[in-house]
């Protein structure tokens, strides 16, 4: 058994983000999906119920960015986060937009609908898709004038390129996703360069059939 224990469903976009710190890091691993997010024993975990959790030792942790920067202090390997003080501010600034800004649109208004909806039984809601197109089309030119032919913070990837990569996985399973990358080159192209490292092959979740 290892000293560090991932919590959470592997299908997670946080919990997949929080593996490839451990996978880049080389940092060995437990994922605990067996979870139960309104149980007390959880609650200790993560007292608001989301996930991922985690756990090195006796020491827990819940918020994805806060753990991605705890494994990069404590161990050894690969940095997750760039030493120049303004990459690191980049590499700030897209942590806090991806998960303001971005998840609200293509995971909650997009992804969900296309994935999650379907499998609980419903219906998408295709105004709200069509809605989010346009909101989507914005946020994935910024992220592709920061990225350049590079990464989101500089010119290794980052905790922030790692927060994406899981969200943008499940975008190109749509169709509305696949559409809008494909209008940014820039996104599509940092996409392969990080789909090929071992990182994401390893923590690829099984993916459903986007419903249309
Ligand atoms: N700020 C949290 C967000 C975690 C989060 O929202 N995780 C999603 C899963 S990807 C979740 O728990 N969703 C369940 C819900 O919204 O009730 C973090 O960075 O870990």
């Amino acid at each position: 058994m290892s000293t560090v224990t991932i919590y959470g469903p592997a299908p997670s976009t946080y919990v997949r983000s929080a593996r490839i710190f451990c996978e880049e890091k080389g940092v060995a691993y437990d994922l605990n999906q067996e979870i139960d997010r309104e149980g007390a024993e959880y609650n200790a975990l993560h007292p608001f119920g989301r996930i991922p959790a985690f756990r090195h030792g006796d020491f827990t942790l819940h918020e994805t960015d806060a753990i991605g920067r705890y494994i990069d202090r404590v161990f050894d390997g690969p940095a997750l986060q760039p030493s120049d003080p303004k990459n690191l501010a980049l590499m700030d600034k897209w942590l806090t937009a991806i998960t303001d800004y971005f998840y609200q649109v293509a995971v909650r208004e997009i992804i969900w609908q296309r994935f999650l909806v379907p499998m609980q039984g419903g219906q998408p809601d295709e105004e709200m898709i069509a809605a989010a197109i346009p909101k989507l089309d914005h946020q994935l030119g910024v992220i592709a004038g920061d990225i350049g032919d590079s990464y989101l913070a500089g010119d290794a990837p980052s905790l922030a390129d790692w927060v994406l990569v899981p969200i943008v996985t499940y975008l190109k399973g749509c169709p509305e996703g696949e559409g809008a990358i494909a209008r940014q080159p820039a996104v599509g192209a940092w996409f392969g360069k990080l789909a090929a490292r071992d990182s994401f092959a390893a923590t690829m979740p099984p993916m459903p059939k986007a419903a249309e």
